[in-house]
């Protein structure tokens, strides 16, 4: 628990750097908030081909037009995921009318024991419109690697499990042309997260 926590301290700081760093390499820091970083290497994001509910594919490309919140996670998680999840919902319901043109989608970093049916199942306890994404473990790794997310099984002798997984715990918005907009360290409340996406919608 402590190990995990840790984990999550030291990956946001880590992230949070790395996107001042490379925003400012980018010259593309300005105090306009609603400015959106569209040129350049993107530093988070890009193609993913993963599995959603019914085992249908799903590609980056499924959600052109439309905001994307992405967290992953894995559904044996027993603290961060459940909290964040619920804060996502929350700040969603806060929004009203203009959390139409967002979607939330958890993608699993746990794809052995995450099938499309558990975590389709599982997302929809925080809300209809989440969107649960497994895939095959290499079909995670590129994702995960390409939104800069960390994972790690290890053993948990305090679970029923017989393992559990480390996982950085960032949740971004993604643009309507799959760019990156922001990022939410873990931990955001559920008011503020409403009132950034009010602002960048
Ligand atoms: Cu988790």
């Amino acid at each position: 628990m402590k190990r995990r926590l840790l984990l999550v301290i030291v990956g946001s700081f880590l992230l949070g750097s790395l996107i001042g760093v490379g925003a400012l390499i980018l010259g593309q820091q300005t105090p306009n908030q609603n400015r959106v970083i569209t040129s350049g290497q993107a530093l988070i994001g890009g193609p993913f081909e993963l599995v959603g509910k019914d085992g249908k594919t799903v590609t980056d490309n499924d959600f052109r037009g439309r905001y994307m919140l992405v967290f992953f996670g894995f559904t044996h998680c027993p603290d961060i995921c459940p909290a964040e999840l619920q804060v996502m919902s929350a700040a969603l319901d806060d929004l009203g009318a203009q959390a139409d043109r967002v979607v939330p989608v958890f993608i699993t970093v746990d794809p052995e024991r995450d099938t499309p049916e558990l975590v389709s199942a599982y997302v929809a306890n925080f809300g209809p419109n989440f969107v649960g994404l497994t895939g095959s473990p290499d079909a995670i790794a590129k994702a995960a690697k390409a939104y800069r997310v960390t994972y790690q099984k290890f053993q948990d002798e305090n679970s029923g499990e017989n393992y559990s997984v480390d996982h950085s715990a960032l949740l971004y918005l993604m643009g309507p042309n799959g760019e990156f907009v922001t990022h939410f360290p873990y931990g955001t409340s559920p008011e503020k997260m409403a009132e950034t996406l009010r602002r960048l919608l």
